[in-house]
Formats: C-alpha cells, sequence, structure tokens
C-alpha cells in the first residue's frame, strides 16, 4: 500500500471512531437505571457538573468521575475505582465494568459488548451457557445450603449441651473454690499458731547465741593476750642482740582471702594477728642496704614490730598452722544466729499445708474465669460457634508443603511440612463487627479475627481473617496470603448458615 493509501485508511478509521463516538445518542455502556441521568441534560454523577450531552460518549473524558464516558475506555484513566460500563448480558446477570475492560480486547460481559465496536468479532455470546452453569451452581449452593442448617441444627443442640455442662462445672468449681477458701482461713490460724510457737523457739537460739557471742568475745581477746604475753615469754630466751629500730609492717598477703581487709602496712606498734603474712621492716645503719626484713608466713603468733626489730626476730616463728587460723577466725567472727533459718516441724508443716491449699484455689480461681470467659464469649445464633469451642481443623495444601490447623477460639498455626517448624499465624481476637446486625452485639459472625501472631523476618506480626462460609461441615477450605504476613482463610462451617 503506498504512504499516501495508508495515511487515507488511518484518516478514515479515526474520522469513523470519532463519529461513532460523537452521537450523543449513543447509549452504550449506560446503566439502564442512571439512563435518565444522561439525557436530555446530562450531568457528570458524582461531581453534578453540567455537561452538553453530546458529551457523552464522545470519547473524551469532561467529567472528573469519568461518568460521562460510560461506554468508552477515554476515561480510564481518572476514577479507577468507579465502575461505568454497563454489560446487559441478556440471558443472564448484567454486570459493571472498570472504563479499562472497555475495548481492552479482553471479553469481560459475557454478551461480548464491551467489545462488540472495536473487536466486533473477539467475543461469542456465552450468556445462556453461563446462566445455565450459574443456576446449576445456584442450585448446588441451595443444597449444600440446606444440608448446612440441619448440619447447624446439631451444632446448635450441641452446643446447648455444652453450655449446660460448662454452666455446671462453673458452679461445680466455684463451689470447690468456697470450701477451699474456708480451709486456707483455718489453716492460715493453724499457721498463726504454730508460728507464734517457732518465734519463741527463735528468741531462745538468739539469746543463746548472744550467749555464745560472749563467750567467744572474751576468749578471742584472751587469745589475742596469751599471744602477746607469748611474745614477752619468748623475748626472755632471746640472745641478747643488737635493737633495731623499727619501720613498720608490711603486709605480702591475707591468709584468708577476700575475707580480711588488712592494711598494707601497719605501725610498728600494731598488734599484728596470725592471719596476716609479711614481714616487719627494720633499719640496720651499718648494713649497706640499710634494711633488714622478718618475714612471717600465716599461724604466726600475735607480735609488733617493735618487739620483732627490738630482738631481731622471734626465737619459734610458728610454721603455717591452718588450725590455729581457723580457731582464730570462728573467734574473731563468730556470727549471731538470729534464729531466722530455724524452723519448728510442726510450723513448717503447717506453712505447707497452707501452701498447698493456696495452690489448689489459685488452679480453681484461673478455671474459674476461664470459664466465665467462655461462657461470656458470643457464639453467634443458636450458640453454634460453641459447639467448635476447642476444636481445630487442618488443612494440607496441595503441593505439601504448609499444613494449616485452625484452632477456633485459640489460633492458627502453619507448619511447614518439609522442616516441621511451626509458626503461629493468629491468636483469637474477635468475630468481625458490622454496624448493622440481625444477630445483635453488632458482631459479624461471617469472619474471625486472628492476630498477634508471630513476629515476620521483616517487622510486622502475623494476623489472619478467616471467612465463615456456610457448607455442611466443618473444613479448611483455602488459605492465601493476600499481603506479606496477611493472611486470609476460607472455612466452611454450618454455623454460618442461614
Ligand atoms: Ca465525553
Ligand atoms: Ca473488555
Amino acid at each position: 500500500m503506498s504512504p499516501f493509501l495508508c495515511l487515507f485508511y488511518l484518516g478514515l478509521s479515526a474520522t469513523l471512531i470519532t463519529l461513532t463516538h460523537a452521537a450523543p445518542q449513543s447509549l452504550r455502556g449506560i446503566d439502564p437505571e442512571k439512563l435518565s441521568l444522561y439525557t436530555p441534560k446530562a450531568y457528570c454523577l458524582r461531581t453534578k457538573e453540567r455537561i452538553p450531552s453530546s458529551r457523552i460518549n464522545d470519547g473524551y473524558c469532561d467529567c472528573v468521575d469519568g461518568s460521562d464516558e460510560p461506554g468508552t475506555s477515554a476515561c480510564s484513566h481518572m476514577d479507577q475505582e468507579a465502575k461505568h460500563f454497563y454489560c446487559p448480558n441478556v440471558g443472564h446477570i448484567p454486570a459493571l465494568l472498570y472504563s479499562s475492560q472497555v475495548d481492552d480486547g479482553v471479553c469481560d460481559c459475557c454478551d461480548g459488548s464491551d467489545e462488540a465496536l472495536r473487536y466486533s468479532s473477539l467475543c461469542r455470546n456465552t450468556c445462556a451457557t453461563e446462566a445455565v452453569k450459574h443456576d446449576a451452581e445456584k442450585v448446588q449452593r441451595e443444597q449444600q445450603r440446606l444440608l448446612g442448617l440441619t448440619a447447624r441444627e446439631l451444632l446448635v443442640s450441641r452446643a446447648k449441651e455444652i453450655r449446660v455442662q460448662k454452666e455446671a462445672e462453673l458452679v461445680s468449681n466455684k463451689t470447690v473454690a468456697v470450701a477451699l477458701h474456708e480451709e486456707i482461713v483455718s489453716l492460715e490460724e493453724a499457721r498463726r499458731t504454730e508460728e507464734a510457737l517457732e518465734s519463741i523457739e527463735r528468741e531462745k537460739i538468739y539469746q543463746r547465741s548472744l550467749k555464745q557471742k560472749a563467750i567467744h568475745d572474751a576468749k578471742f581477746s584472751e587469745e589475742k593476750k596469751k599471744d602477746g604475753k607469748g611474745e614477752e615469754a619468748d623475748a626472755e630466751t632471746m640472745p641478747m642482740v643488737k635493737p633495731l629500730p623499727c619501720v613498720g609492717w608490711r603486709q605480702s598477703g591475707s591468709c584468708i582471702p577476700d575475707e580480711m581487709d588488712f592494711p598494707e602496712e601497719s605501725s610498728c606498734d600494731t598488734l599484728i594477728v596470725p592471719l596476716a603474712q609479711g614481714s616487719c621492716e627494720c633499719e640496720d645503719p651499718t648494713l649497706e642496704e640499710i634494711f633488714v626484713y622478718f618475714p612471717f608466713e600465716c599461724g604466726h603468733p600475735a607480735l609488733t614490730c617493735a618487739k620483732v626489730c627490738r630482738y631481731q626476730g622471734l626465737p619459734k616463728v610458728a610454721e603455717t598452722d591452718q588450725d590455729r587460723v581457723k580457731e582464730y577466725l570462728e573467734l574473731q567472727y563468730f556470727k549471731i544466729d538470729d534464729g531466722s533459718s530455724y524452723e519448728r516441724p510442726s510450723a513448717k508443716a503447717a506453712r505447707e499445708a497452707l501452701k498447698i491449699k493456696e495452690s489448689e484455689k489459685r488452679e480453681i480461681d484461673r478455671k474459674v474465669s476461664e470459664i466465665e470467659a467462655q461462657l461470656a464469649q458470643v457464639y453467634g445464633p443458636g450458640d453454634s460457634f460453641l459447639a467448635l469451642r476447642d476444636e481445630c481443623f487442618l488443612l494440607e495444601t496441595s503441593n505439601n508443603e504448609y499444613t494449616y490447623r485452625l484452632c477456633m477460639f485459640k489460633n492458627i498455626v502453619q507448619k511447614n511440612q518439609r522442616t516441621g517448624t511451626e509458626a503461629i499465624l493468629g491468636k483469637w481476637k474477635a468475630f468481625g463487627e458490622r454496624e448493622y446486625s440481625s444477630w445483635g452485639g453488632g458482631a459479624d459472625f461471617s469472619v474471625g479475627n486472628y492476630s498477634d501472631g508471630g513476629r515476620c523476618w521483616s517487622g510486622p506480626t502475623r494476623s489472619t481473617t478467616v471467612h465463615h462460609v456456610c457448607g455442611p461441615t466443618n473444613a479448611v477450605l483455602e488459605v492465601k496470603e493476600p499481603s506479606m504476613c496477611t493472611y486470609s482463610m476460607t472455612f466452611q462451617t454450618p454455623a454460618v448458615c442461614e
């Protein structure tokens, strides 16, 4: 074809389309119910802006809500949520399409009207087949519904039994709780009596200990004196030597690590106890080095460096004597027993008996609150969901990758069949909410919300919306993850059949 001819045809087809769209009478895609709004004085449906009727379906978008172009895709870029194209679908159910679905080469209406202009031979009219299929599905759904209703009756009567049983359980638990409370009161009284006797015993222990402390203190100071005297006695047997001037005591270690805090240096007159290890430092001006050291190991007699320097040492420096160190310690660090660790057997038994009963009472109280919470929950018309309480339902995915477990009013768990790891997809929160409900309570029993599940790698916690659909059996039909970590589960149950 010559370029001229080509341009000619292009120009012609553009004119034809413009002409077709320009006809203000074009009623393509207009919902018959809204027909009166388009003629004779047209205006934009949502914004109410008045426009000449010639602008309807003229192929140019005039209304910001896109309503002037129900029969073309000219406004597909405007309000993308609005469905303006009406398929009559004669013989089946009329449908509304988005503007973008008009003349896009995809058959969306069963009568093919959405593609009738541009791709006139593209779509077959399948409305009759669709209608047959739809009717068959409707019949099947109705059968399911009727079966569901029968099954629901069973749930309702089961729920009645459960409620009666739970209420009886509540009463009996409350009775036990009252009895336990009374037992606890008398056990507390018994414990008080026993503990009064016990505290007398404890006081006796304390007084005895105080006396012992006094005895120990006396003995300790005796010991110290004796050590001092020993030194004096030794002095008598010392050979006469030149007395050296004393510099002081240099501590090199404690005989009881971490327990005693000796000053590192002490004066010449400080009494050095057997628990200190170190040496007396004396001066000898005749020596080149001047300083002379006399070392003492743990367990040495009590001494003063003044005397050690005077006699140039003690004649019998004791070897490390652990027993002596221990005895010395015991004397010096005798701890007073205030008696608090003493347990009178009968007081101990009274405390334990009380503890057991208190623990039993806590368990019963827990059960009471649990049952009360269970009974306070709403379970839909006829209490039907109560029959499913504490029940779990499984779904294995067709590719055997995951198993899903829905435990009603508890949680939803996804198990990886290969690794065995489990993730909680949500914990029971509540039924859905609706503004108006014929069942009362504002609850939408067709939805169960489970949230605060396991945390995802990327941060948010997992949550699942369970859609309850009517059916003759209880079964998890499908699980999807429409957005990351947010799941959607379809659960078939007679509980929602109406
Ligand atoms: Ca227009
Ligand atoms: Ca289409």
